[in-house]
């Protein structure tokens, strides 16, 4: 396996797909060239400050656009559209979705959901941010606009989702649903190179992600079981489990993918349906982390099976390794 570039890889991929018209892959490429394109003004934040900081705007959720988030926003949409092989694009950064429509994207079967800079409160600090993107089949006929029922499609449907972590490195990790596989970025000559075959996460993990100043907010089954994370003793009276929260969504759920954990953003007092948005972060990583042998749910349900009624839809969220998940829904389901 040394030396796959991901260009290779996604080839070979299709190769196994008899019949395959290479749509999917020339999507991928698309994420790959806006991943390419943002990771390099990324690198360049803290010198071109120019770059850096609010752009003044505010998206449809009230939250502040960052320079950044605009600029990554228009990367991955000029790099999806100009491919012409997805009909229209919903992202965070966009109150509506985006139809492309002229007649070779009209003509197109794919749509993409993407959040193209999550974390980006992160990035005037130098701390990890990341892309996620998701793939779905239209549910339109072929030639006519795309419609909002296109986007609302539960992640079951979806035929391939990932992510790009703007990290000490980048790296794009992604599936088809034929397991999960990692890319990381050799920026001295602008090639991914599989670096992270078949990633599976380990069933029990050691790491709790949470924001803990919301504790007192959450309901009693996840407080309790925050709690029990916190007061375990293994027989050198040490706790076992450790809590790790960046506040970067791509980046604690990558190092969980790799060292086993569980990631929870649960519905508070103040934001009774949680704070991440089903479409495109939730569903994007439930399928990954399925792919992986983990586990996603939303607190009764899996967030592989919700229908999405609203494309900024937020739901409390979930995600980890597969025991610690089960631990979890149980105390749920005792509630
Ligand atoms: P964003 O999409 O506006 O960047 O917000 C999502 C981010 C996630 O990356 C992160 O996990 C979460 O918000 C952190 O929220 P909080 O600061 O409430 O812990
Ligand atoms: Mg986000």
């Amino acid at each position: 396996m040394k030396n796959v570039t991901v260009g290779e890889f996604i080839v070979e991929s299709q190769n196994n797909f008899p019949g395959s018209t290479g749509e999917l892959s020339k999507i991928l490429s698309a994420v790959k060239l806006a991943s390419k394109i943002v990771s390099h003004q990324i690198n360049k934040a803290g010198l071109a400050k120019e770059i850096l900081g609010s752009s003044g705007r505010e998206n449809i959720q009230g939250e502040d656009q960052q320079k950044l988030d605009v600029f990554a926003n228009d990367s991955f949409i000029n790099a999806l559209s100009a491919r012409g092989v997805i009909c229209g694009v919903a992202s965070e950064e966009n109150d509506s979705f985006v139809a492309f429509k002229n007649n070779v994207n009209n003509d197109a079967k794919y749509v993409v959901l993407i959040d193209p800079l999550d974390g980006s409160s992160n990035i005037d600090v130098n701390v990890s941010v990341g892309s996620i993107f998701s793939v779905y089949k239209r549910q339109t006929q072929k030639g006519s606009p795309v419609e909002l029922k296109d986007f609302l499609q539960p992640g079951n449907q979806q035929v391939a989702s990932g992510y790009i972590i703007y990290g000490s490195s980048t790296m794009l990790v992604y599936t088809t649903g034929r397991g999960v596989n990692g890319f990381t970025f050799d920026p001295s000559i602008g090639v991914f190179f599989l670096s992270h075959p078949n990633m599976k996460t380990p069933d029990q993990g050691a790491i709790y992600s949470v924001n803990e100043g919301n504790l007192n907010q959450f309901k009693k089954p996840v407080a309790e079981y925050i709690k029990f994370c916190q007061s375990q003793n293994n027989s050198q009276g040490k706790n076992p489990y450790s809590s790790r929260y960046i506040g970067s969504l791509v980046a604690d759920f990558h190092r969980n993918l790799i060292k086993g954990g569980i990631y929870l953003y649960p519905a508070t007092k103040i934001n009774p349906t949680g704070k991440l948005r089903l479409t495109y972060e939730c569903a994007p990583l439930a399928f990954l982390i399925e792919q992986a042998g983990g586990r996603a749910i939303s607190e009764n349900q899996r967030i592989m099976d919700i229908i999405p009624t609203e494309l900024h839809q937020r739901v409390p969220f979930f995600v980890g390794s597969k025991n610690m998940i089960d631990q979890l829904e149980e105390n749920l389901e005792r509630e």
